[in-house]
């Protein structure tokens, strides 16, 4: 029978045989996986747990929040709060950072959240997720403490000391980087944990697929128009090759095809709003998705810069992002220095 290792195995690993982590993280770690295993739970009752629909609020960027955005929210934070292992929460879905309450006692670690990715998805049963990113609360003098602020959270993405989402579609799937490779998890509900089902993720370096939501094509600029349309003009074109596109708009799902089969995401700055650097969010999903391809091989940058070099200027700082196969995520950055 082959050995199965469960997530709290694999981490226990990472701390014990590899000392890739401190034994405080992996005990976040489990927190944050057991709440995204709460998050499935709902997402999974759907209309038989009165959890779909709309709510009657914006978030801060001013989107409608959906009922489940609101519920993973509340998840995350309670199940995060009182482990001691963090100073504060960010979340896309809370205006200002969440500091762990006086009355549990104060981690160094900071975690940073989308807590339901893809909201348009969730009314019509398409998958979904979370994503999730953590840095170490800067570094400290221990004799002058100060009280933990946003501008912790400001590093850069390369700071962070694990990463992943959790994708909720017909599986539901745990993906991680602690820095030493990518691994999946694969929820096992009757057993109630995550299972080891792929360890070492790579991207393969070339590709015949991308993603990018064409309606937005007038919009957009010139690098990216270049690259869309090579692709579009198939093997007879300058690429030579035929390309696929699909587009989930859920950036957990279509992050995921790409860590499985290759494949090029781009969500980048457009026109509609050019005081805006993109849609995306750096903090919250970005980062995270940048870690996790570079982890596997493949590149992230927003078409002039490695996005994990990137010195975040506010919590909510949106960014241009184009992300996966090398080779493809090169050219994409090479034509924004030519154009
Ligand atoms: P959300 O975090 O509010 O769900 O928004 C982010 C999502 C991404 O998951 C996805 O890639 C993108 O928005 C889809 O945008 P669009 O609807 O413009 O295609
Ligand atoms: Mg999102």
């Amino acid at each position: 029978m082959t050995k199965r290792i469960s997530l709290t195995r694999y981490l226990v690993e990472q701390q014990r045989v590899d000392g890739h982590i401190p034994g405080d993280l992996r005990l976040l770690l489990e927190v944050v996986a057991r709440a995204c295993k709460s998050i499935s739970q709902a997402v999974n009752k759907g209309d038989l747990g009165g959890v779909l629909g709309v709510a009657d609020t914006e978030n801060v960027q001013g989107e409608v929040q959906k009922q489940l955005d609101i519920i993973a929210n509340e998840v995350l934070i309670e199940a995060n709060e009182w482990g001691g292992h963090l100073a504060a929460m960010a979340s896309e879905e809370m205006d200002s950072i969440y500091v762990v309450p006086n009355r549990f006692p104060q981690g160094e670690y900071l975690l940073m959240f989308d807590p339901l990715d893809g909201s348009s998805n969730i009314d019509v049963n398409v998958s979904i997720g979370t994503i999730f990113s953590v840095l170490k609360k800067g570094n400290d003098n221990p004799d002058t403490i100060e009280p933990v602020c946003e501008q912790d959270f400001l590093q850069p993405g390369s700071q962070q000391v694990a990463a992943g989402y959790c994708v909720y579609g017909p599986q539901t799937t745990l993906v991680l980087t602690v820095g030493d490779g990518v691994a999946m998890f694969t929820l096992d509900r009757e057993q109630g944990s995550f299972v080891l089902t792929r360890e070492n993720v790579q991207i393969p370096a070339d590709t015949r697929e991308f993603a990018i939501n064409m309606s937005n094509m007038r919009h957009w600029d010139a690098p990216v128009k270049r690259y869309v349309d090579e692709c579009l003009a198939g093997k007879d074109g300058p690429r030579g090759k035929d390309f696929n596109m699909r587009w989930v708009a859920s950036m957990v799902a279509d992050v995921h095809r790409i860590l499985t089969r290759g494949g090029v995401f781009l969500y980048p700055w457009d026109k509609r709003e050019p005081d805006k650097p993109g849609k995306l969010r750096l903090m919250y999903e970005a980062n995270p998705m940048s870690w996790l391809v570079e982890q596997a091989g493949g590149a992230a940058t927003n078409g002039r810069q490695r996005i994990l070099d990137i010195q975040p200027t506010k919590l909510h700082e949106r960014v241009s992002v184009m992300l996966g196969s090398k080779n493809e995520v090169d050219r994409l950055t090479s034509y924004h220095s030519t154009l």
